[in-house]
């Protein structure tokens, strides 16, 4: 029997800079949906990818000193790129879409072309405003106080010759479908866009660009390159094989059952996606969800703010699992939600380590010690003690699958954990410490603790889209098979054997000292902002004069001792000689690529007039020089520009 489809996107993002975890926080609700679906199931199509185009990466890459190309390759597939993050993050994706990819742009260039022959999209003259960071095109009166609505940056004029998409055309049409029907969830979003786009009339879109070439190119007009969102939206049927013969299951999962997006990319998703396929005469997808965003101190994250939190920092001090469950478990999906560190270790302490972790870790325990780990065939229930038990964690499945068809993990997981916490109380209530005392109550004490270790088994499958690694552990740990843990059995009340034999395993979520994980989190952070403006910095202008260059002074310097600076990864402290009166301390983030003895009595260059600051406690005086080679593999390496020593200490370079 063929299985039914769910086909499920995120949006792809742009290689501009790192991830964050605010875009984690997308995936993972993405991945949780899809695992979630395959559990049930269903015959899953999981879709991200990258957006690679746009005025926005040629500068950048312009800055860099590379070709595009090169700058998104880097950060789609270096080390700690794009796709190593959502390895790490355990993202489950089936397809990983590049918007460079040549499918891709072949179906882009032949859907272009179309619109074009069928008249839905015309040759015209663009005059208006434009945000480069947005990449988007304003007219006069959509601006907000002379700057962008979306972002609130300076706009300029521009105008050229530029193809359009009739979007006005369609406007009765996508307004029919966000009014009259649940396309766009949640509801609120239908009356941002109402009100904002669709009440203020629609105009045709501009959908070609003459300023700027990395794009891809209108094949009958090669001086254009298309609109980055005509260019972006398309690899949703794209990767499915639409107009190119890379892929060929654009038959089985189109239309998509779900586009999640952020919110501030609703409009898109929600009047210009479903525009282009009415003018394609394609099935329009079934559902496009607008979730928050995770706010830092009141902001959204992002790079040029400087409040970006390091996925890769809190999965390697958490765990991957706690991490994703953090993300679904506390904020409202559809909202946006404050993120903290303080939040994060309080939910892990106490859902993760106090509720599952204790229930887990108490049952097997119990079992280990009063049973030698293996439960006897003679059990006694006691419909009384049982019964609200059990009414709870049977109807369990019903519950959760209403929050999750409702797009609501968080609550999904508060009927789990309200059968975790009413698990403990059971403990409680039935005292198995007092039973384990009479040997006539040993067969109550079993089928205590089986009821304990069957509504662990059936939270543990529902548990699974969110953690699915430390879910396969607690499987192990209660004697289930994991393969037998399904959708179905989470609904069966007994599906383990009486006899069950459990094993004790690794405590699965470690309580975390919050006071103390605070500061080191403060102090880690501290260096890592510091570290992160020479990058930032190094988008330097075309030429500096010489007068400028004479500003900067370098020396030779001779290492007189170097260490490890406690608690950095990356930091090295240097007492160098530098022809002063006193030896200089200057900190240098090269720990990964230098053990710190191997520099003792090498010459090196410092910059000893650079502001000091202070980094990890500890002050830095000037900043050592290196040059940054780019590996094979995409990443960069550091290496110290050293002297061959017959130049001594304390000279200046010219
Ligand atoms: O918009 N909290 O790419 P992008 C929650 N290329 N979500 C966040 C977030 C935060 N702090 N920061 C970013 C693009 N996101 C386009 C998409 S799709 C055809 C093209 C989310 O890398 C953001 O809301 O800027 C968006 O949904 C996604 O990350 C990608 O953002």
């Amino acid at each position: 029997m063929n299985r039914k489809k769910f086909y499920i996107t995120t949006p792809i993002y742009y290689p501009s800079d790192k991830l964050h975890i605010g875009h984690a926080y997308c995936t993972v609700a993405a991945d949780a949906v899809a695992r979630y679906k395959r559990l049930q199931g269903y015959d899953v199509m999981f879709l991200t990818g990258t957006d690679e185009h746009g005025q926005k990466i040629e500068q950048k890459a312009k800055a860099a000193g590379v070709t595009p190309q090169q700058f998104v390759d880097n950060i789609v597939s270096g080390k700690d790129g794009i796709l190593d993050l959502w390895k790490l993050m355990n993202i489950s994706n089936d397809r990983f879409v590049r918007t460079t990819d040549d499918y891709h742009m072949e179906s882009v260039q032949k859907i272009f072309r179309r619109l074009y022959e069928q008249g839905d999209i015309y040759k015209g003259k663009y005059v208006g405003k434009y945000c480069t960071d947005c990449e988007a095109f304003w007219t006069e009166t959509q601006l907000v106080d002379g700057k962008c609505p979306d972002c609130g940056r300076e706009v300029k004029d521009a105008e050229e010759e530029a193809y359009f998409f009739r979007l006005s055309k369609y406007a009765g049409r996508v307004r029919d479908l966000l009014v009259n029907t649940d396309f766009l969830e949640p509801r609120s979003r239908v009356n941002e866009m109402v009100n904002n786009f669709l009440d203020a009339g629609l105009e045709d879109l501009c959908v070609s660009r003459t300023s700027f070439s990395w794009g891809i190119m209108v094949d009958f007009d090669p001086k254009h390159v298309v609109y980055v969102w005509v260019d972006a939206l398309s690899n949703y049927i794209n990767a499915l094989g639409y107009e190119n013969s890379k892929y060929d299951d654009y038959d089985d999962y189109w239309p998509a059952d779900l586009h999640l997006v952020g919110k501030e990319i609703v409009r898109f998703h929600a009047i210009i996606w479903p525009a282009l396929l009415m003018a394609l005469d394609l099935p329009l997808p079934k559902k496009v969800f607008g979730h928050g965003w995770l706010l830092l101190d009141g902001g959204k994250m992002s790079k040029s703010r400087g409040n970006v939190v390091d996925p890769y920092v809190l999965a390697g001090r958490y765990g991957v699992d706690a991490l994703r469950f953090f993300l679904m478990r506390t904020f409202p999906f559809g909202t946006d939600g404050n993120f903290s560190n303080e939040l994060l270790i309080q939910t892990i302490n106490t859902d993760l380590a106090n509720d599952l972790g204790n229930l887990v870790s108490r049952t097997t325990a119990m079992a280990g010690k009063y049973f030698d780990g293996v439960l006897p065939a003679d059990q006694r229930a006691d419909g009384n003690l049982d019964s609200d038990l059990l009414a709870l964690a049977s109807g369990l499945r019903g519950r959760y699958e209403e929050a999750m068809e409702h797009f609501a993990p968080h609550k999904a997981m508060d009927e789990v954990f309200k059968v975790i916490q009413r698990a403990n109380k059971y403990i409680d209530e039935n005292k198995p410490w007092v039973l384990a005392k009479s040997p006539e109550e040993l067969p109550r004490l079993a089928h205590v603790l089986y009821n304990l270790l069957e509504t662990t088994r059936i939270c543990g499958i529902l548990l699974t889209p969110f953690m699915p690694e430390s879910m396969e552990k607690l499987f192990a740990q209660i004697g289930a098979a994991a393969e037998q843990q399904t959708w179905e059995s989470a609904a069966r009340w007994g599906e383990l054997p009486r006899t069950v034999s459990v094993r004790k395993g690794e405590n699965l979520f470690p309580r975390i000292d919050l006071e103390k994980e605070l500061k080191e989190l403060e102090a880690a952070a501290a260096p890592a902002a510091a570290e992160a403006k020479p990058a930032e910095q190094a988008e330097a202008p075309a030429f500096i004069t010489i007068d400028d260059f004479d500003k900067v002074k370098f020396v030779t310097a001779k290492v007189l001792a170097c260490e490890a600076v406690p608690k950095s990864k990356k930091l090295l402290k240097f007492t160098l000689d530098c022809g002063e009166s006193e030896p200089r301390q200057i900190l240098s983030g090269i720990h990964e690529y230098y053990e710190p003895e191997e520099l003792v009595g090498k010459t090196v260059v410092a910059c000893t007039n650079l502001a000091p600051r202070k980094m990890m406690g500890q002050m830095s005086n000037g900043m050592l020089i290196s040059a940054v080679k780019e590996e094979p593999d995409g990443s960069e390496k550091l290496h110290l520009l050293m002297l061959d020593g017959k130049v001594p200490a304390g000279y200046g370079l010219c």
